[in-house]
């Protein structure tokens, strides 16, 4: 039996899962997401994902046309019928079909996507011995633009980050912010360790509040790690002792070097590892 994918309270196979061509998500990139992990069939921190999908959604004006706990319901059953234990699930909320032109308000109804799916994984090398990621010239969009809080179907801004990470021969980028400060990766939010404290940018550096970046912050508080959200700059990232990227599909993964500089001795360090070690804890347990 294959996959299948719920649309609008439907359950389709993935073959015939689809959705107009005049949808002003495709045609706009109008509408909003979310990647989620589930861990042995339950995915975590769904309440937050939620939370952050309809945010999203009030921040593009778009009235998400069922209730939270009608979200949670449609998620679990979508998993369930696809039997995903370790998975990923994509929410994608469009604005629905329209006609050609920018006006949203000449949109059908909004349409309801989950699709739950394998994940598809860094390999494990990459956690051991860590990442080596470079500076891109692209920088994180100007918060007065697009705000990078809300996670929208327009992530060309990422991705072109992405393809100049790639280019040299990195599978994650850092951006800075308008104002030349550290902001995020393309899918990953940034941390650093200095003198046994966690730093990482606070949401005014214009960044996306990963959930994951909270519930690192959280168990790093629980450790008795002395957390601070801190505008950085690269030259922070240099004479860090350490660094490592959070994100719902990396999960906790170091960085060992960041423009060909190593961070510490170049080798992922001893919080990095402990964080890690907690992370997988909170998730498998
Ligand atoms: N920054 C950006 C720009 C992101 O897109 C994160 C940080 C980390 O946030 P979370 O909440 O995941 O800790 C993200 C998340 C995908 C995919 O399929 C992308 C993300 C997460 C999961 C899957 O590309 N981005």
């Amino acid at each position: 039996m294959g996959l299948k994918v719920y649309i609008n309270g439907q359950l389709y196979d993935k073959a015939d899962a689809k959705i107009s061509v005049y949808d002003h998500g495709l045609l706009y990139g109008d509408g909003v997401f979310e990647g989620l992990r589930s861990y042995g069939g339950k995915v975590f921190r769904l309440r937050e994902h939620l939370d952050r999908l309809w945010k999203s959604a009030k921040a593009i004006c778009l009235k998400i046309p069922m209730t939270m706990d009608e979200m949670t319901q449609a998620v679990n059953d979508t998993i369930k019928v696809n039997n995903i234990q370790d998975g990923y699930v994509r929410l994608v909320i469009t604005r629905g079909s329209g006609t050609l032109g920018l006006d949203p308000n000449r949109c059908s109804d909004p349409q309801v996507i989950i699709i739950a799916d394998s994940i598809t994984l860094y390999p494990a090398e990459f956690y051991e011995k860590g990442l080596q990621i470079v500076t891109v010239s692209t920088i994180r969009n100007h918060p007065a633009a697009l705000s990078p809080r809300i996670k929208s179907l327009n992530y060309l801004n990422n991705i072109l980050a992405k393809i100049e990470g790639m280019q040299a021969g990195c599978v994650e980028a850092l951006m800075l912010n308008h104002n030349g400060e550290v902001a995020e990766c393309t899918g990953d939010n940034i941390f650093l360790v200095r003198d046994g404290e966690l730093l990482t940018p606070p949401v005014d550096s214009g960044i996306l509040e990963g959930i994951t970046r909270d519930a690192v912050m959280e168990l790093a508080r629980e450790a008795g790690i002395t957390v601070k959200e801190k505008t950085l700059t690269r030259h922070d990232v240099y004479i860090a002792d350490e660094c490592f990227l959070t994100g719902s599909a990396a999960e906790v993964i170091p960085v060992v070097k960041v423009d060909t500089r190593e961070i510490g001795d170049g080798n992922p360090g001893p919080m990095t590892l402990d964080l890690t070690r907690r992370f997988r804890e909170l998730t498998r347990r």
